[in-house]
């Protein structure tokens, strides 16, 4: 494997002592924020993961290298290029390797890599789900597979309501993925706090849900566990502002002919400019708020486990 994959010096030094890790992706970095605030805030993150105790490993590909832990250089190489780095899912890791190119990897890609690395926490801002409409389209993010079969935490804001948020949650009930609510029986909507589902289970403490995965693990459930954390409430948009605006951008997208990969950060930049920035300074917090609770759940886990 060595072959492939390539540790930063800090993160082999982690991993080898057995210190906390919080992987983090790279595809919201070329394709969920425009530039410079995507290099903003992937810097910001790992600074966040590191005042809560944890050791940040961005994930990329980088020259065909499946890279986990990135330079302050990398990440603004990968901001700077923006769209112009290919957005990286499962289907395409073996390809961009074989071609020595770079990959803004997804939260499927992400999580397949971080496995490999023994990185069991991963936060990010939302994972891809069912789409609206995938009764016609087949639509269903790669991320949701990933969730079923890759032995990783991954803490998100809840999934945007660009997607179908109950068929999300039925895809996942029959691939065995529990839905955690942070502090939360209601599943957020990435942008807003609430909507109208629930979460599997409520817990209310980073311990708890590390001894959650901790059991899961010793019992020999394979498989990820989704950990949906709202957006703080300063931060959350109003549900019908932010609902009115994603229908507007579906139509846009839809009269368009935006499909597959480019539907997601289409969508994404569009919200933005119909919410006049609000939904870029609301993602943002968003996954600030991820990044700490996801180290303060490694800090746990790695208690625990040693
Ligand atoms: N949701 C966001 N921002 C993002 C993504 C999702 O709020 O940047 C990215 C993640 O990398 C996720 C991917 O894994 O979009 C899902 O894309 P698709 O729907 O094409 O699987
Ligand atoms: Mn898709």
């Amino acid at each position: 494997m060595e072959k492939y994959l390539e540790c930063s010096k800090e993160v082999a030094v982690a991993i080898e002592k057995g210190l906390p890790l919080v992987a983090l992706e790279s595809t919201i970095i070329s394709h969920g924020m425009p530039y410079p605030e995507n290099v903003e805030t992937a810097l910001n993150c790992e600074r966040i993961i590191r005042e809560n105790g944890a050791v940040p490993a961005t994930i990329a590909i980088l020259n065909g290298r499946l890279k986990v832990g990135l330079s302050n250089e990398e990440i603004d190489f990968l901001g700077k290029e923006g769209v112009k780095i290919q957005k990286t899912s499962r289907r395409d890791i073996a390809y961009n390797v074989m071609r020595k190119i770079n990959g803004a990897t997804t939260v499927s890609a992400t999580m397949f890599i971080a496995a490999l690395a023994g990185i069991k926490v991963f936060a990010t801002g939302g994972i891809g789900g069912v789409h609206r409409g995938a009764e016609n389209t087949m639509d269903i993010s790669a991320d949701l597979e990933e969730l079923a079969m890759t032995d990783v935490a991954v803490i998100s804001a809840g999934a945007k309501s660009i997607l179908d948020l109950g068929l999300t949650l039925e895809y996942l009930e029959t691939k065995g993925v529990p839905v955690i609510g942070y502090k939360t029986e209601v599943l957020p909507a990435f942008y807003s706090e609430t909507s109208d589902f629930k979460v599997n289970f409520r817990i209310d403490t980073p311990e708890d849900i590390a001894r959650l995965i901790k059991t899961k693990y010793d019992l020999g459930l394979k498989g990820g566990i989704l950990i949906a954390n709202p957006v703080p409430g300063k931060d959350s948009m109003d549900k019908t502002l932010i609902d009115n605006a994603i229908q507007e951008a579906i139509t846009e997208m839809n009269e368009l002919g935006i499909k597959g990969k480019e539907t997601t950060p289409y969508l994404l930049s569009k919200i933005a400019s119909i919410t006049k920035g609000r939904s870029l300074a609301s993602n943002i917090a968003l996954v600030y708020n991820n990044c700490k609770l996801g180290a303060e759940i490694s800090v746990q886990l790695t208690k625990i486990s040693s």
